[in-house]
């Protein structure tokens, strides 16, 4: 099955889209990627940097995540994301989403060895 770290890259690596980001670009790309199937996930975030980048998050700033447990890491730079947020309106298995571009601190937890992100917590 698939490892946690590939779940990361899956849910939320977009290297190459940036700066091309239209307004469907969530609509597109949750379904693409396997958001879609089931339920629609109520939000989640594409990084669009690369993957070395992100991967050097988990030794960067030691922070907690918002179950207050895990250990989660915080970009020292910004990062170029975008949001996908479920539009209140959308019902299921047509998942409408609403595409917003940030500049941000990304927040993500990482496990294994090698120690990798395999949870994308917030952004800052
Ligand atoms: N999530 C994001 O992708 N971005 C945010 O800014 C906040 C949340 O916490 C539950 C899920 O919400 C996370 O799932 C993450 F995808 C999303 O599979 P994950 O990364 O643990």
């Amino acid at each position: 099955r698939e490892s946690q770290a590939k779940k990361f890259i899956r849910q939320h690596m977009d290297p190459d889209s940036y700066p091309n980001i239209g307004s469907s670009y969530c609509n597109q790309m949750m379904r693409r990627r396997n958001m879609t199937k089931g339920r629609c996930k109520p939000v989640n975030t594409f990084v669009h940097e690369p993957l070395v980048d992100v991967q050097a998050v988990c030794f960067q700033e030691k922070v907690t995540c918002k179950d207050g447990q895990s250990d989660c890491y915080q970009s020292s730079s910004s990062m170029s994301i975008t949001d996908c947020r479920l539009t209140n309106g959308s019902k299921y298995p047509n998942c409408a989403y609403r595409t917003s571009q940030k500049k941000r601190h990304i927040i993500v937890a990482c496990n294994g060895n090698p120690y990798v992100p395999v949870h994308f917590d917030a952004s800052v």
